[in-house]
């Protein structure tokens, strides 16, 4: 089994397999990323349509020497298997294990870390562009989808890189009619007329090869044929928005036909200018449930090969916020939802099917989302904003010019934050509370539980100001004692209100903190905990509330720099709090792939690195 994969231990394996075994190699590459990701769970519709692309560009490209920049990076599973990482694919976006997504600490084959969508043309046009005026003879090929190239920064890396003569750059738009979801707006209608037109790529080496072959005459009627082609050319050429960018535009053509994708790619090496490969393929392609279900199997948990069912399938936070907006939406026909291409993983699924004309789907456009929302707030809905805080980063400007700064009622919903596992650095969402709190004006909420996260949202719209973040982590609420009540209120004392040491920490990590408590309570440390429900700004009455205990404990599932842990230690410092103060967050790093049990208990989140920390720093 999977005999020809195992042969290839690098690129230059592959390069020496004839036409058909490289056929079987992508059958055997099929097997191997339905196997693995049913176990570990991962990207699955978005690999099985590259398999084919993958193996013809390993073929033609000879990397390292040819950089590859994968956009978003999802589909890079066919490259780690051809790029001598076959023996740890099974440890895919485990710890220790392979990342999924590219990583150049894992290899020199992947060039940058990637995880956020439409970058690739930006980096690969800086690449080739070194490359030239460092006169190195090689190649840059950029791969972005349909989805990614609605993205902005997609369009301005386009913009540029397209004026570059002489550059050897080649983007592959790999066209699958998909985002996560169906892919939005008009680019992708534009990609939709286009994927129908003519195939002027294939026309040309058909018409080459069969009139050459033509014993007599042959080299006449090429002539003329030649002529003819080159008016196709210009019509092909002029007809496209890629060409009037200053590409040269081929396609479109089968991404799945490996020997037409490797002439495509040939045929594009001969020419001295940036290049715009356009393929076909199709999301999922080769798994029966993946091809009907691609959205579902975007991104999937581990699942049961037969049957194609997820094994989890448990609450969210996600699904519990998308409840929460239909049921306000209902009654308050303000509220509109936008997402940036997220309606699956943000919980919007039914919002969608329900108040259509209020759903905005933006394509992968978050600074758009919050710029557009801004609009709409201005003349009187009631936008909220679904993203996931890693993705939020991008909108730091729009947030500051367009939103806080006009004092616009918008609401952020922010999906994954703190931790995400096995993701990895690239989707981690450690940062968000550090930058909303440099922006003025904005409140943000962090809800633990299912019930605050209702709350939460309806103090987001309809009874603070300006714009209000509510955030909250990825999958199920933490477990609470029986006693434990939600309030509406900026914060929550739990426990022994005479206890001096105090537990201050939000979202997530306060089920921890309770488990911690109980744990203390039995080596006879006696604490209580604050639990603040607005991170920003926090309540003075919530500083003053611990002012004179001993010793207080942040934990905080966030960057230390900018976050609440500091921020509340200089309004206890403020207010004269002499006692001993330890913050405990995510330090001036990038948070790893694995299991989100695993990072906290890494990063010493879990009630056992509170107890750790607690113990060794109180007196019994
Ligand atoms: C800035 C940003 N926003 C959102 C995402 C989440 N995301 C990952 S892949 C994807 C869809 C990409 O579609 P496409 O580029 O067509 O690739 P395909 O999966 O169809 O191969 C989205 C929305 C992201 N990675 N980056």
């Amino acid at each position: 089994m999977n005999s020809i994969l195992k042969k290839v231990k690098s690129p230059d394996d592959l390069k020496k397999l004839k036409d058909y075994e490289l056929t079987i190699l992508a059958d055997e590459i099929r097997k191997v990323l339905i196997d693995t990701v049913s176990e570990n769970g991962g990207h699955l519709s978005p690999n099985l349509g590259v398999v084919e692309l993958t193996i013809a560009m390993h073929k033609v490209f000879n990397s390292p020497k040819d950089q590859f920049v994968w956009d978003v990076g999802h589909q890079v599973y066919t490259h780690k298997l051809i790029t001598g990482r076959q023996d740890d694919f099974c440890k895919l976006r485990m710890e220790d294990g392979l990342s999924g997504f590219p990583n150049p600490n894992e290899s020199e084959h992947d060039i940058f870390f990637q995880g956020h969508s439409s970058a690739s043309i930006s980096s690969a046009f800086g690449l080739s562009m070194a490359k030239k005026l460092l006169n190195d003879p090689n190649y840059t090929v950029a791969v972005i989808g349909d989805g990614a190239l609605t993205g902005g920064l997609a369009f301005e890396g386009l913009n540029n890189a397209g004026r570059s003569k002489n550059a050897k750059l080649i983007i592959i738009l790999n066209d699958n009619d998909m985002s996560i979801s169906k892919n939005v707006g008009s680019i992708a209608k534009y990609l939709a007329a286009i994927r129908t037109k003519p195939q002027y790529y294939a026309i040309k080496s058909n018409i080459e090869d069969s009139v050459m072959n033509i014993p007599k005459g042959g080299e006449m009627l090429y002539e003329k044929i030649s002529k003819a082609k080159k008016a196709l050319k210009n019509y092909m050429y002029e007809s496209t928005l890629f060409e009037y960018m200053g590409f040269r535009y081929l396609g479109p053509i089968d991404g799945h036909d490996i020997s037409a994708v490797c002439d495509a790619l040939e045929g594009a090496k001969s020419l001295e200018c940036p290049v715009l490969l356009h393929v076909k393929t199709i999301k999922g392609k080769g798994y029966d449930f993946a091809e009907k279900l691609p959205t579902q199997f975007h991104g999937t948990p581990k699942f049961d090969i037969e049957t194609g069912e997820p094994i989890s399938g448990a609450n969210s936070f996600s699904s519990k916020f998308g409840k929460y907006l239909c049921k306000h939406a209902e009654d308050d026909k303000r509220i509109c939802a936008i997402t940036a291409a997220m309606s699956f993983g943000t919980g919007l699924e039914t919002f969608k099917e329900n108040y259509k004309p209020r759903f905005f789907d933006v394509g992968l456009a978050e600074e758009h989302a919050v710029t557009f929302a801004s609009g709409l707030a201005k003349n009187g809905m009631l936008p909220v904003f679904a993203v996931y805080s890693t993705f939020l980063q991008r909108c730091y400007d729009q947030l500051v010019h367009d939103a806080a700064l006009q004092n616009q009622k918008l609401v952020l919903a922010i999906d994954r934050a703190g931790f995400v596992g096995d993701d990895g650095e690239t989707h981690q969402g450690i940062l968000d509370v550090a930058f909303l709190n440099s922006i003025p004006g904005i409140r943000v909420y962090s809800p633990s539980s299912f019930n605050e996260l209702e709350m939460n949202l309806n103090r987001a719209l309809y009874e603070d100001p300006g714009v209000v973040a509510v955030r909250y982590p990825r999958g199920n609420e933490g477990e609470f004692p029986v006693d434990y009540k939600c309030v509406d209120e900026p914060f929550t004392m739990y426990g022994d209100e005479g206890a001096k040491n105090v537990i201050v920490t939000y979202g997530r990590l306060f089920s921890e903190a309770i488990k911690a408590m109980e744990k203390l309570q039995k080596k006879g440390i006696n604490v209580k905990i604050l639990k603040l429900n607005r991170v920003k700004p926090i309540d003075i009455n919530a500083v003053k509330s611990v002012l004179n205990d001993e010793s207080i404990f942040f934990f905080e599932e966030g960057v230390r720099s900018g976050g609440a842990g500091e921020s509340f230690a200089l309004k206890l410092l403020e207010n004269g709090f002499k006692g001993q103060y330890k913050l405990r967050a995510v330090e001036d790093k990038f948070v790893e792939s694995a299991s989100m049990p695993t990072l906290l208990k890494k990063y010493k989140f879990d009630s056992e690195g509170m107890v750790d920390l607690i113990a060794g720093s109180t007196k019994t």
